[in-house]
């Protein structure tokens, strides 16, 4: 076998040439955190060019992949191509190895004397390992002497896409959908693969097509044949394909009149009672159906008796009932089912909405076969900007849950405001349930070391679109990169995320990398202050969660008036606070305990309340109101100061999106400060 080095020496000089300075290529932010951008460095870049010479693959499932990513970014980083050699030759080595502990997707990654080894014990690990070891070159890292050992922390870590057959997407913000539904299956758009290319980088290992306020028509053969043409192209990057499945599919008409504006079910039975064995049968079939066109289909998502979608309630039967019958159908095939707990309509449950959720599952803990797991969101309202952590993580000790985050801003400000997500999901990680003693965290409920579970999960509501740069605002795709590192292991390092990002997106210069790091950090902060103010809760028009409705909210969702602000969810309130386990219960139930961030969701707070700085709870609030528009104009002036390190087109996007959150937060400002100040004479 021919293993000499096919360096392209010109290539390499003429790309260093561009790039100094500034990059001068086109940036659209297409590439995404898989920018290779070639190595400045010339000590680095020799010692990488000599650890690329050649490479031994291991004859691996994902070998393409591998090698595709390879002559991709060796080529663009460096100026070489992938060259292959035989084992005991070439200077990087893929290995399958037994090693258990690596489990199916971990990998080793070594290196000694000038030769590096990816060693897995499943062939994804091999491709996580390739994408580790292009993440270390893009970050600027040395190749000497690594000794690296990543295993996955949750099993499934999934993207769930909220879009719609006719190519809208809920909560969108960055164009249509990804999906070309009318192509599909005979034309294949090449973006399929670097969407599959982008999410293998960080783990992504699941998506979920459509939105899970399913259209019944997604199970239909036509359809289906679709959703196998991308599942076989995901495949490839060890991503299963997931649907949303509409509870009422099997009928012939819709059960509920939501259901028939989504165009009612596709089968043929008047009803979709759970119990009923012709409805059973009828979930059996469509399972083989899916499974013969997908043998690796990863199963079914469900949103019942939510927000007007059919569900088991329907038939007076319970969300355990339907969640059982789907992971029946599933079971003989290896599916999951991700059963949502975002349940909230029936006021009878109980007045407080926030309570709702808790009281529809927390009767059927360990009632749920062992292949459905509960999918649940962050907080019990609505992915708002601040929300304590739902009740039901350490509240239900025998059943699977699956944490769900929002990585589209939908409350956050969506495309328009530069918003970094990742102190937030720490927040909700590293909250302590105490349902098993102290140190019961959510990242560790997630991870399955509290309860006893068979299999882990995590999703994160996409923020992506058919915008050539996924995302529209450049920044967010900070949130979709940050997600999947943290479903890869909850507790990652925040600055060694935000780092990466910013290394392999933008650009290596230190200086720049602090600034750019600066800008993001303090965003999350300032936006909940100017937002959602101590977690107060809904603040936004109902119409587009984006604009001030405060006065659409009052009374309603919390409380205003001379005296304070907030919602009383103490004992002698909502009593939500029982909810939680002790010690929590009795830190939220006092005002003088209460974390600060949750002040107003759990108290109504007296104005003239001493916070811990010292000042008012007036005076803080007001200040507040402020933050994010004295964020952005720092940091308008923080990314001038990077400009000479950045590309001039994806540069001026930035300050184009910079000025308009300072034009929509300045509005916000006026519309709250007036609103609140009158309020609260
Ligand atoms: O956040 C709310 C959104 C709805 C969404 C729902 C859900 C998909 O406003 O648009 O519907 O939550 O999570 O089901």
């Amino acid at each position: 076998m021919r293993n000499f080095l096919r360096f392209n020496g010109i290539a390499v000089v003429l790309t260093l040439f561009l790039c100094i300075g500034q990059s001068a290529y086109g940036d659209t932010g297409y590439e995404l955190w898989l920018n290779y951008k070639p190595v400045t460095d010339q000590k680095l870049l020799q010692s990488y060019m000599d650890y690329c010479k050649n490479i031994h693959f291991a004859d691996s499932r994902y070998d393409k992949a591998i090698r595709d990513e390879l002559d991709i970014a060796l080529d663009k980083m460096l100026g070489v191509s992938v060259v292959e050699a035989d084992k005991g030759e070439a200077s990087i080595r893929m290995k399958i190895v037994r090693q258990k502990k690596l489990g199916q997707e971990g990998y080793h990654i070594s290196s000694r004397d000038g030769r590096l080894t990816i060693e897995a014990n499943g062939d994804a690990g091999l491709l996580y390992g390739t994408y580790h070891l292009i993440r270390l070159m893009q970050c600027g890292e040395s190749l000497d002497d690594v000794d690296i050992t990543e295993v996955p922390k949750i099993d499934f870590r999934d993207l769930n896409h909220w879009d719609n057959l006719s190519g809208s997407i809920e909560r969108g913000y960055a164009g249509r959908s990804l999906w070309k539904w009318d192509e599909l299956p005979d034309k294949i758009d090449p973006r399929y693969r670097d969407y599959a290319r982008a999410n293998a980088s960080i783990g992504i290992n699941g998506t979920v097509l459509n939105n899970v306020n399913a259209s019944s028509k997604m199970l239909d053969r036509e359809y289906l044949e679709k959703v196998a043409a991308l599942a076989d192209i995901f495949r490839e990057y060890n991503i299963k394909v997931y649907l949303s499945a509409n509870f009422a599919a099997p009928m012939k008409m819709s059960s509920t009149p939501n259901d028939a504006k989504r165009g009612g079910g596709v089968g043929q039975l008047d009803t979709a009672d759970p119990m009923d064995p012709e409805v059973q049968q009828w979930w059996k079939d469509k399972a083989d159906e899916i499974y013969e066109l997908i043998p690796d289909f990863g199963g079914f998502l469900v949103k019942a008796n939510s927000e007007g979608m059919p569900g088991p309630q329907d038939y007076k039967r319970t969300h355990a009932d339907g969640a059982n019958m789907l992971a029946k159908a599933l079971k003989p095939h290896g599916g999951i089912v991700m059963w949502r707990t975002f349940v909230y309509n029936d006021t009878s449950v109980d007045p407080d909405r926030v309570k709702r959720a808790y009281k529809e599952f927390k009767p059927f803990d360990g009632q749920f076969d062992d292949n459905v797991i509960l999918q649940t969101k962050n907080g019990p309202l609505d992915f708002h900007p601040s929300e304590p952590v739902l009740p039901i993580f350490g509240g239900m000790e025998h059943t699977p849950l699956q944490p769900e985050l929002q990585i589209t801003q939908e409350y956050l400000g969506q495309s328009t405001y530069l918003v970094y997500l990742v102190p937030m999901w720490r927040k909700f990680f590293d909250f302590d349930t105490w349902c098993k003693g102290e140190g019961s965290t959510v990242a560790k409920i997630a991870e399955g070391k509290v309860f006893k579970q068979k299999f882990t999960a995590i999703a994160g509501v996409a923020n992506t679109g058919d915008d050539e740069n996924w995302t529209r605002h450049h920044f967010a795709q900070a949130n979709w990169y940050a997600f999947g590192r943290l479903a890869w292991d909850p507790m990652t390092d925040t600055e060694q995320i935000t780092r990466e990002w910013i290394k392999s997106t933008w650009t290596t210069d230190s200086a720049a990398v602090k600034v750019i790091e600066e800008m993001m950090m303090p965003t999350w902060e300032c936006f909940v202050a100017s937002q959602s103010p101590y977690g107060l809760g809904f603040t936004t028009r109902p119409q587009d969660h984006y604009t001030a409705g405060f006065k659409s909210r009052v009374n309603k969702e919390w409380k205003v008036n001379a005296t304070g602000i907030g919602s009383d969810r103490t004992t002698a309130g909502t009593d939500y606070v029982s909810q939680y386990l002790e010690p929590n219960r009795s830190i939220f139930n006092n005002i003088d305990s209460c974390p600060e961030y949750l002040l107003l969701t759990f108290h109504f707070a007296p104005w003239d309340h001493v916070m811990k700085s010292g000042a008012t709870l007036r005076s803080a609030f007001f200040d507040g109101l402020k933050k994010t528009m004295q964020v952005n104009a720092r940091n308008r002036e923080l990314w001038s100061r990077v400009k000479s390190a950045i590309d001039p087109e994806r540069y001026e996007d930035v300050i184009e999106r910079l000025d308009k959150e300072a034009r929509d937060a300045r509005k916000f400002y006026e519309e709250a400060d007036s609103f609140f100040r009158e309020a609260s004479k």
